[in-house]
């Protein structure tokens, strides 16, 4: 991810980094999908909200074969189909990102027509902090514990950060706000890979309830100097040394 923004100089690098552990736990050890065939119907969906994190799907598409990693390169580039926001025109996204506070109704939707279909695939959708500011997000709250959509998993990306710096609106508690509109519901560190599998793993049961899982995330995560910037949501080469941040990824790996 380090290297795609840098290519263009900028980009959601915070975010990217916040939610790639999530991503690696879901793509490498929950979802059912064929790399070789990203819109095989059976498949389980996974609908990213916040299209402006695109760029760690991205790099998840890479690692599991849909996309080329020569590609990457062209993040956010004039031209380029891999933008800084998704599009479902691209292998393996199922949904089209940018106005946020739609993930959530498009996934009780998806959730819903799947059942009719008498599918067994499941439907899991990140969404952040933010959304939870958003009325839409509540109402396909309340639709998707009405509809028992005990095979919709949502993971909230609570990283306390929105646009200008910290989060706007007081959101807390939320995984109160989840548990009292109906949703068996999870908080986690969503940067540690033990409770993420674990979480996953407990929404599995079924319970006849949607799930919640509340991950507390570090935009940054990983990369101390950009953990450390004050203003994560949107980066551009002024405001780190992109040398250093990958030698500081690198030195975690060692
Ligand atoms: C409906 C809508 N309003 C405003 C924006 C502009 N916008 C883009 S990213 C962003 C910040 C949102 O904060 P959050 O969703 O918590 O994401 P993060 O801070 O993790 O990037 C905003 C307001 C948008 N994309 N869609």
């Amino acid at each position: 991810m380090l290297t795609m923004a840098a290519g263009k100089g900028q980009g959601y690098i915070g975010q990217g980094l916040g939610i790639a552990d999530i991503l690696a736990a879901l793509y490498f050890h929950e979802l059912k999908y064929d790399a070789q065939n990203p819109s095989w119907a059976d498949r389980d969906r996974f609908i990213l909200s916040t299209g402006h994190y695109s760029i760690a799907l991205w790099a998840a598409l890479v690692e599991i074969g849909v996309l080329r990693v020569d590609e990457l390169s062209q993040y956010g580039a004039d031209g380029s189909r891999l933008e800084m926001s998704t599009l479902d025109s691209i292998p393996g996204v199922e949904m089209t990102g940018g106005s946020l506070g739609h993930g959530l109704g498009q996934a009780v939707g998806m959730a819903l027509g799947l059942r009719l279909a008498g599918k067994t695939s499941r439907v899991f959708v990140e969404l952040s902090d933010g959304e939870l500011q958003e009325g839409s997000t509540w109402e396909a709250a309340m639709s998707a514990a009405s509809f028992k959509l005990n095979d919709l998993i949502a993971i909230i990306d609570c990283n306390g950060i929105q646009a200008d710096g910290p989060i706007v609106l007081e959101i807390e508690p939320v995984a109160d706000k989840w548990r009292a509109f109906g949703w068996q519901t999870i908080e986690i560190d969503g940067n540690d890979m033990t409770q993420i599998v674990g979480a996953l793993q407990e929404a599995r049961r079924g319970t006849g309830q949607p799930k919640a899982i509340v991950a507390r995330t570090v935009p940054g995560k990983g990369v101390p100097c950009i953990e450390q910037c004050e203003k994560a949501h949107f980066l551009n080469v002024s405001h780190i040394d992109w040398a250093m941040a990958l030698g500081e990824l690198e030195a975690q790996h060692d």
